[in-house]
This record gives structure tokens, sequence and C-alpha cells, in this order.
């Protein structure tokens, strides 16, 4: 009985032990842990290891979309290696480090070569005076030097977050939106198995934004969710949500109590005036909202890896206990602090030169943006986006956005992303990132 429930009754491998010391290895691990396998076992010449396999990979559809697109991107190179493949892509910079910022960079790893500006592990949260400089020259004094988390990047604390939150919430996204907000929730086991017709994963709340609802959910009718994501200016669409519909999304999570993960990765690009670049802008927001942010977009930071998060200390759980003290502990335990050369070039890049670097980067995407607008409106799509971020939404009128993908990619050697890599709302649309060089845009 006991051999059956390890299942090693089925091991006739050289790496079994003698049937006796086997029998009370299997008596010892069985009380252990009497579900699992206890030990290795080799199946078709493989070995494998006793441990289950977490679940909830089992419940993800696919690889992670980007990689995807390059192994499809790879694997059409290798069949045609002539081929000049033009990348509208993976939304990566492509323009180099301007000379400012870049000093800031060069600076930092110097210092490491003295014995006087030597440093090694810093403080988890971030260098104190970077932590100043982003709160006052990004959030206008909106927030306090000590609710700024600095981190390797927004895409590693979206999964500190989820770290946090655990397994056991509810979590809301708009539909399409950017993956990591839906794969991070599929992977701590908050979510249900997907929907083969739907698309949708069951206990996701998905919040439809496209052309039909000017890409913002009719809240009066959207479930509650524990932690609701919302990312503006948006990936993938490119709509930028205005004052008055952040308003209405700060009631709504004060009101039912969720807490709003704010992404706002792309703030630098919106044009629009009177369209926040924080959700702190919003009155409301420090009882109900955590802001991710990061220099990749605004500094071509995706390499060099710089990112923050904004976590107001009036913003606490349901027994009254602080997030940010919670947050903090995340970041002690397994983080160790972004990089220190990285650190001073972030504290380039707020300076008054660095800043003007970074809008002239800026400049230079969203006129790329403007030429792919009118690239597809000259062919007759509709296109949104593309004004108040770096990204263009083309409507393909009913065709299916991998099809479209794959067409584009055999007949024009360009690559770009399926809608439907976003959530099943962007199926039928295709983003085109304005990250690439002029020459790719022309
Ligand atoms: N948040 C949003 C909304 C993003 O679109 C991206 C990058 C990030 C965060 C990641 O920022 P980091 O600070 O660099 O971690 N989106 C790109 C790249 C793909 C990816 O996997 O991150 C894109 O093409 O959508």
């Amino acid at each position: 009985e006991i051999a059956e429930v390890t299942g090693v009754q089925t091991c006739a491998l050289p790496i079994c032990a003698p049937p006796m010391a086997a029998s009370l290895a299997i008596a010892a691990t069985a009380f252990a842990a009497p579900s699992r396998p206890a030990v290795g076992a080799e199946r078709a010449g493989v070995q494998m290891s006793g441990v289950a396999r977490n679940a909830n990979f089992g419940k993800l559809q696919a690889g992670y979309l980007f990689p995807e697109i390059g192994r499809r991107r790879s694997a059409y190179l290798a069949a045609n290696p002539d081929a000049n493949i033009i990348s509208l892509g993976i939304g990566d910079t492509t323009q180099p480090v301007p000379s400012h910022i870049l000093s800031g960079l060069v600076a930092g790893a110097s210092k490491l070569g003295t014995k006087e500006g030597y440093s090694g592990y810093g403080a988890e949260q971030g260098m104190g005076p970077l932590r100043e400089k982003i709160a006052s020259a990004l959030y206008d004094g909106k927030v306090d030097a000590t609710e700024v988390f600095v981190s390797d990047g927004s895409k590693c604390d979206i999964g500190r977050l989820q770290m946090m939150f655990g397994s056991g919430v509810t979590s809301a996204v708009q539909d399409p939106s950017y993956p990591v907000y839906v794969d991070t929730s599929v992977i701590m086991g908050q979510t249900a198995d997907m929907d083969a017709t739907s698309k949708q994963y069951g206990n996701i709340v998905y919040m439809p934004c496209n052309p039909s609802n000017n890409f913002f959910p009719d809240l009066s009718s959207t479930p509650r969710a524990d932690v609701v994501y919302f990312c503006s200016p948006n990936n993938p669409t490119g709509a930028a949500a205005s004052r008055e519909q952040l308003q209405q999304l700060v009631d709504w999570c004060n009101k039912q109590g969720s807490i709003l993960v704010f992404d706002a990765a792309y703030a630098p690009f919106i044009r629009s005036a009177d369209v926040p670049k924080s959700i702190f802008e919003i009155e409301g927001a420090r009882t109900c909202a955590i802001e991710v942010n990061s220099f990749s977009k605004y500094a071509g930071f995706t390499g060099v890896r710089l990112g923050w998060t904004v976590v107001p200390k009036e913003l606490v759980w349901a027994d009254g206990s602080s997030v940010a003290a919670d947050f903090n502990r995340i970041m002690c335990t397994v983080f160790n602090g972004a990089s220190n050369v990285v650190q001073s070039g972030a504290m380039a890049c707020l300076d008054k030169d660095g800043l003007a670097e970074i809008q002239v980067l800026i400049d230079y995407y969203m006129e790329n943006a403007a030429m792919l607008r009118q690239a597809m409106l000259d062919i007759g799509l509709e296109v949104h986006g593309g004004t108040d971020a770096p990204y263009v939404f083309v409507d393909l009128e009913g065709k299916s956005s991998w099809d479209m993908f794959s067409e584009l990619l055999e007949t024009a050697q360009v690559v770009t992303i399926p809608g439907a890599g976003f959530g099943p709302g962007g199926e039928g649309f295709l983003r085109l990132s304005a990250f690439a060089p002029r020459e790719a845009c022309e």
C-alpha cells in the first residue's frame, strides 16, 4: 500500500535502493509526504525529480508573448537568411543613451574603482537622493521620498506586487492589456483555467476597452475586484485616460475597497493638454492607488534597468495595516537594491540636462508614431493611439490578428504584435511600436 502511494512500485530502475533499505526509506517518506512521489524516477531514459509541477503553469496557454514573437521572427530569418526585417514589434528602445545621462552611468561605474567611492549593497528601497529626486522632479512633491521604492524595472515590480497580494485576491484588467498583469495572476494561482470559448481565465475581471467605449470601461457594470490593473497611456491601445475618467476610476476603487495598480510607464509620451501623468494627480488616489513606473521608455533604459513603485502611506489593508510596510518587507526579502551604477545614471536623468535629453528622445519616438499613424490612415485603415503613446493600434476590419502578423512578416518582412496577444479584446487589431529607428518607420 505504501509503495502504491509513493509510486515507487513501478520503479524498476538501477537508481532504486536494494529492497530492504528501500522499504524503510519508502515508509519514512510515505509518512512525511504521503501524496507525492518520494524519489526521482527515470522515464524514457530521462531522470525526473519527484517534485510536482506548480499546476498554475499548466493553466497558461502559451509562452510569454514577446519571446513567442521573437521565435517566429527567428524561424522566418532561418528560412529566409537574406530577409531585411523591419521591427515594429516589441516596445524596445533603439536610440543611444544621450551624453549627459551616459555621463551619470559612467560616473557611477568609475566611483566603484576608487577606495573612497566604492560601495557594496545599498538600501533595498534605493538611494535616498534618488528617491528624493523622483518625488520632487516627477511628482511635484505630491508623493514623499519615503513612499518611492526604486527597483530594477516595473515588470519586476509587478511580479513583486503579485507576491505581496498572494493567491487569494481577484484581479481586474483592461482588455486588451500588457500581458504581465494576467500572466502573473495565473502563475500566482489567483485564477481558474482559461475558458476555451471566451479565451478568458476564470476569476479575472476583464474590463473591455475598445473603440465602442472610447477605451474606458463602463465601471457601473464592472464587478468588484480586489486589485485593479490600469495602464495609461495604454499598452497596447495607446489610449490615455482623461482626468475625469481617472477620477471615476479612483472614486470607484475607493468605493469598492479595491487597490488600483496604475502603470504609468508611458506617462512622458502624453501630449494632450490636461491628461494626468500620474495617478497621484487625482484626488483620493492616496487611499487606493499604487503607481509603477520606469526609466525604460523615458531614457532608453530597457537594458540598463531602473524603475520605481510609489506606495502611499495612507494605503492600508482591510485590517488597517500598512501596504507600504508589506511592500517594504517584500523588497527587503527578495530584492537587494537597484544597481548603484544605474542609480547614478538615474540621477542624471532627473536634472535639467537629463530631462531635456529625455524630451528629445521622446520627440523622436513620437514623430515615428505620427508617421506610422499616417501611413495606416493613408491606406484607409482605422487607427487608434500614437498621439499620447508610442503605440499605434490598427483596426484590421475583422481579420485575425495572428494571420495578419504572419502575412505581414512573410510578404513585407515587417514584425508587428497581434492584438490577440494582449487578451481576447485585442483580437482584430495589430500593435505597431514607434520605438523603431526612423528608417523603419519611413
Ligand atoms: N509596463 C508596461 C505597460 C509595459 O508596456 C512594459 C514594457 C513594462 C511595464 C516593462 O517595463 P520595465 O521597466 O522595462 O520592466 N512593455 C514592452 C516590452 C515587453 C515586456 O515584456 O516587458 C512591450 O513591448 O509591451
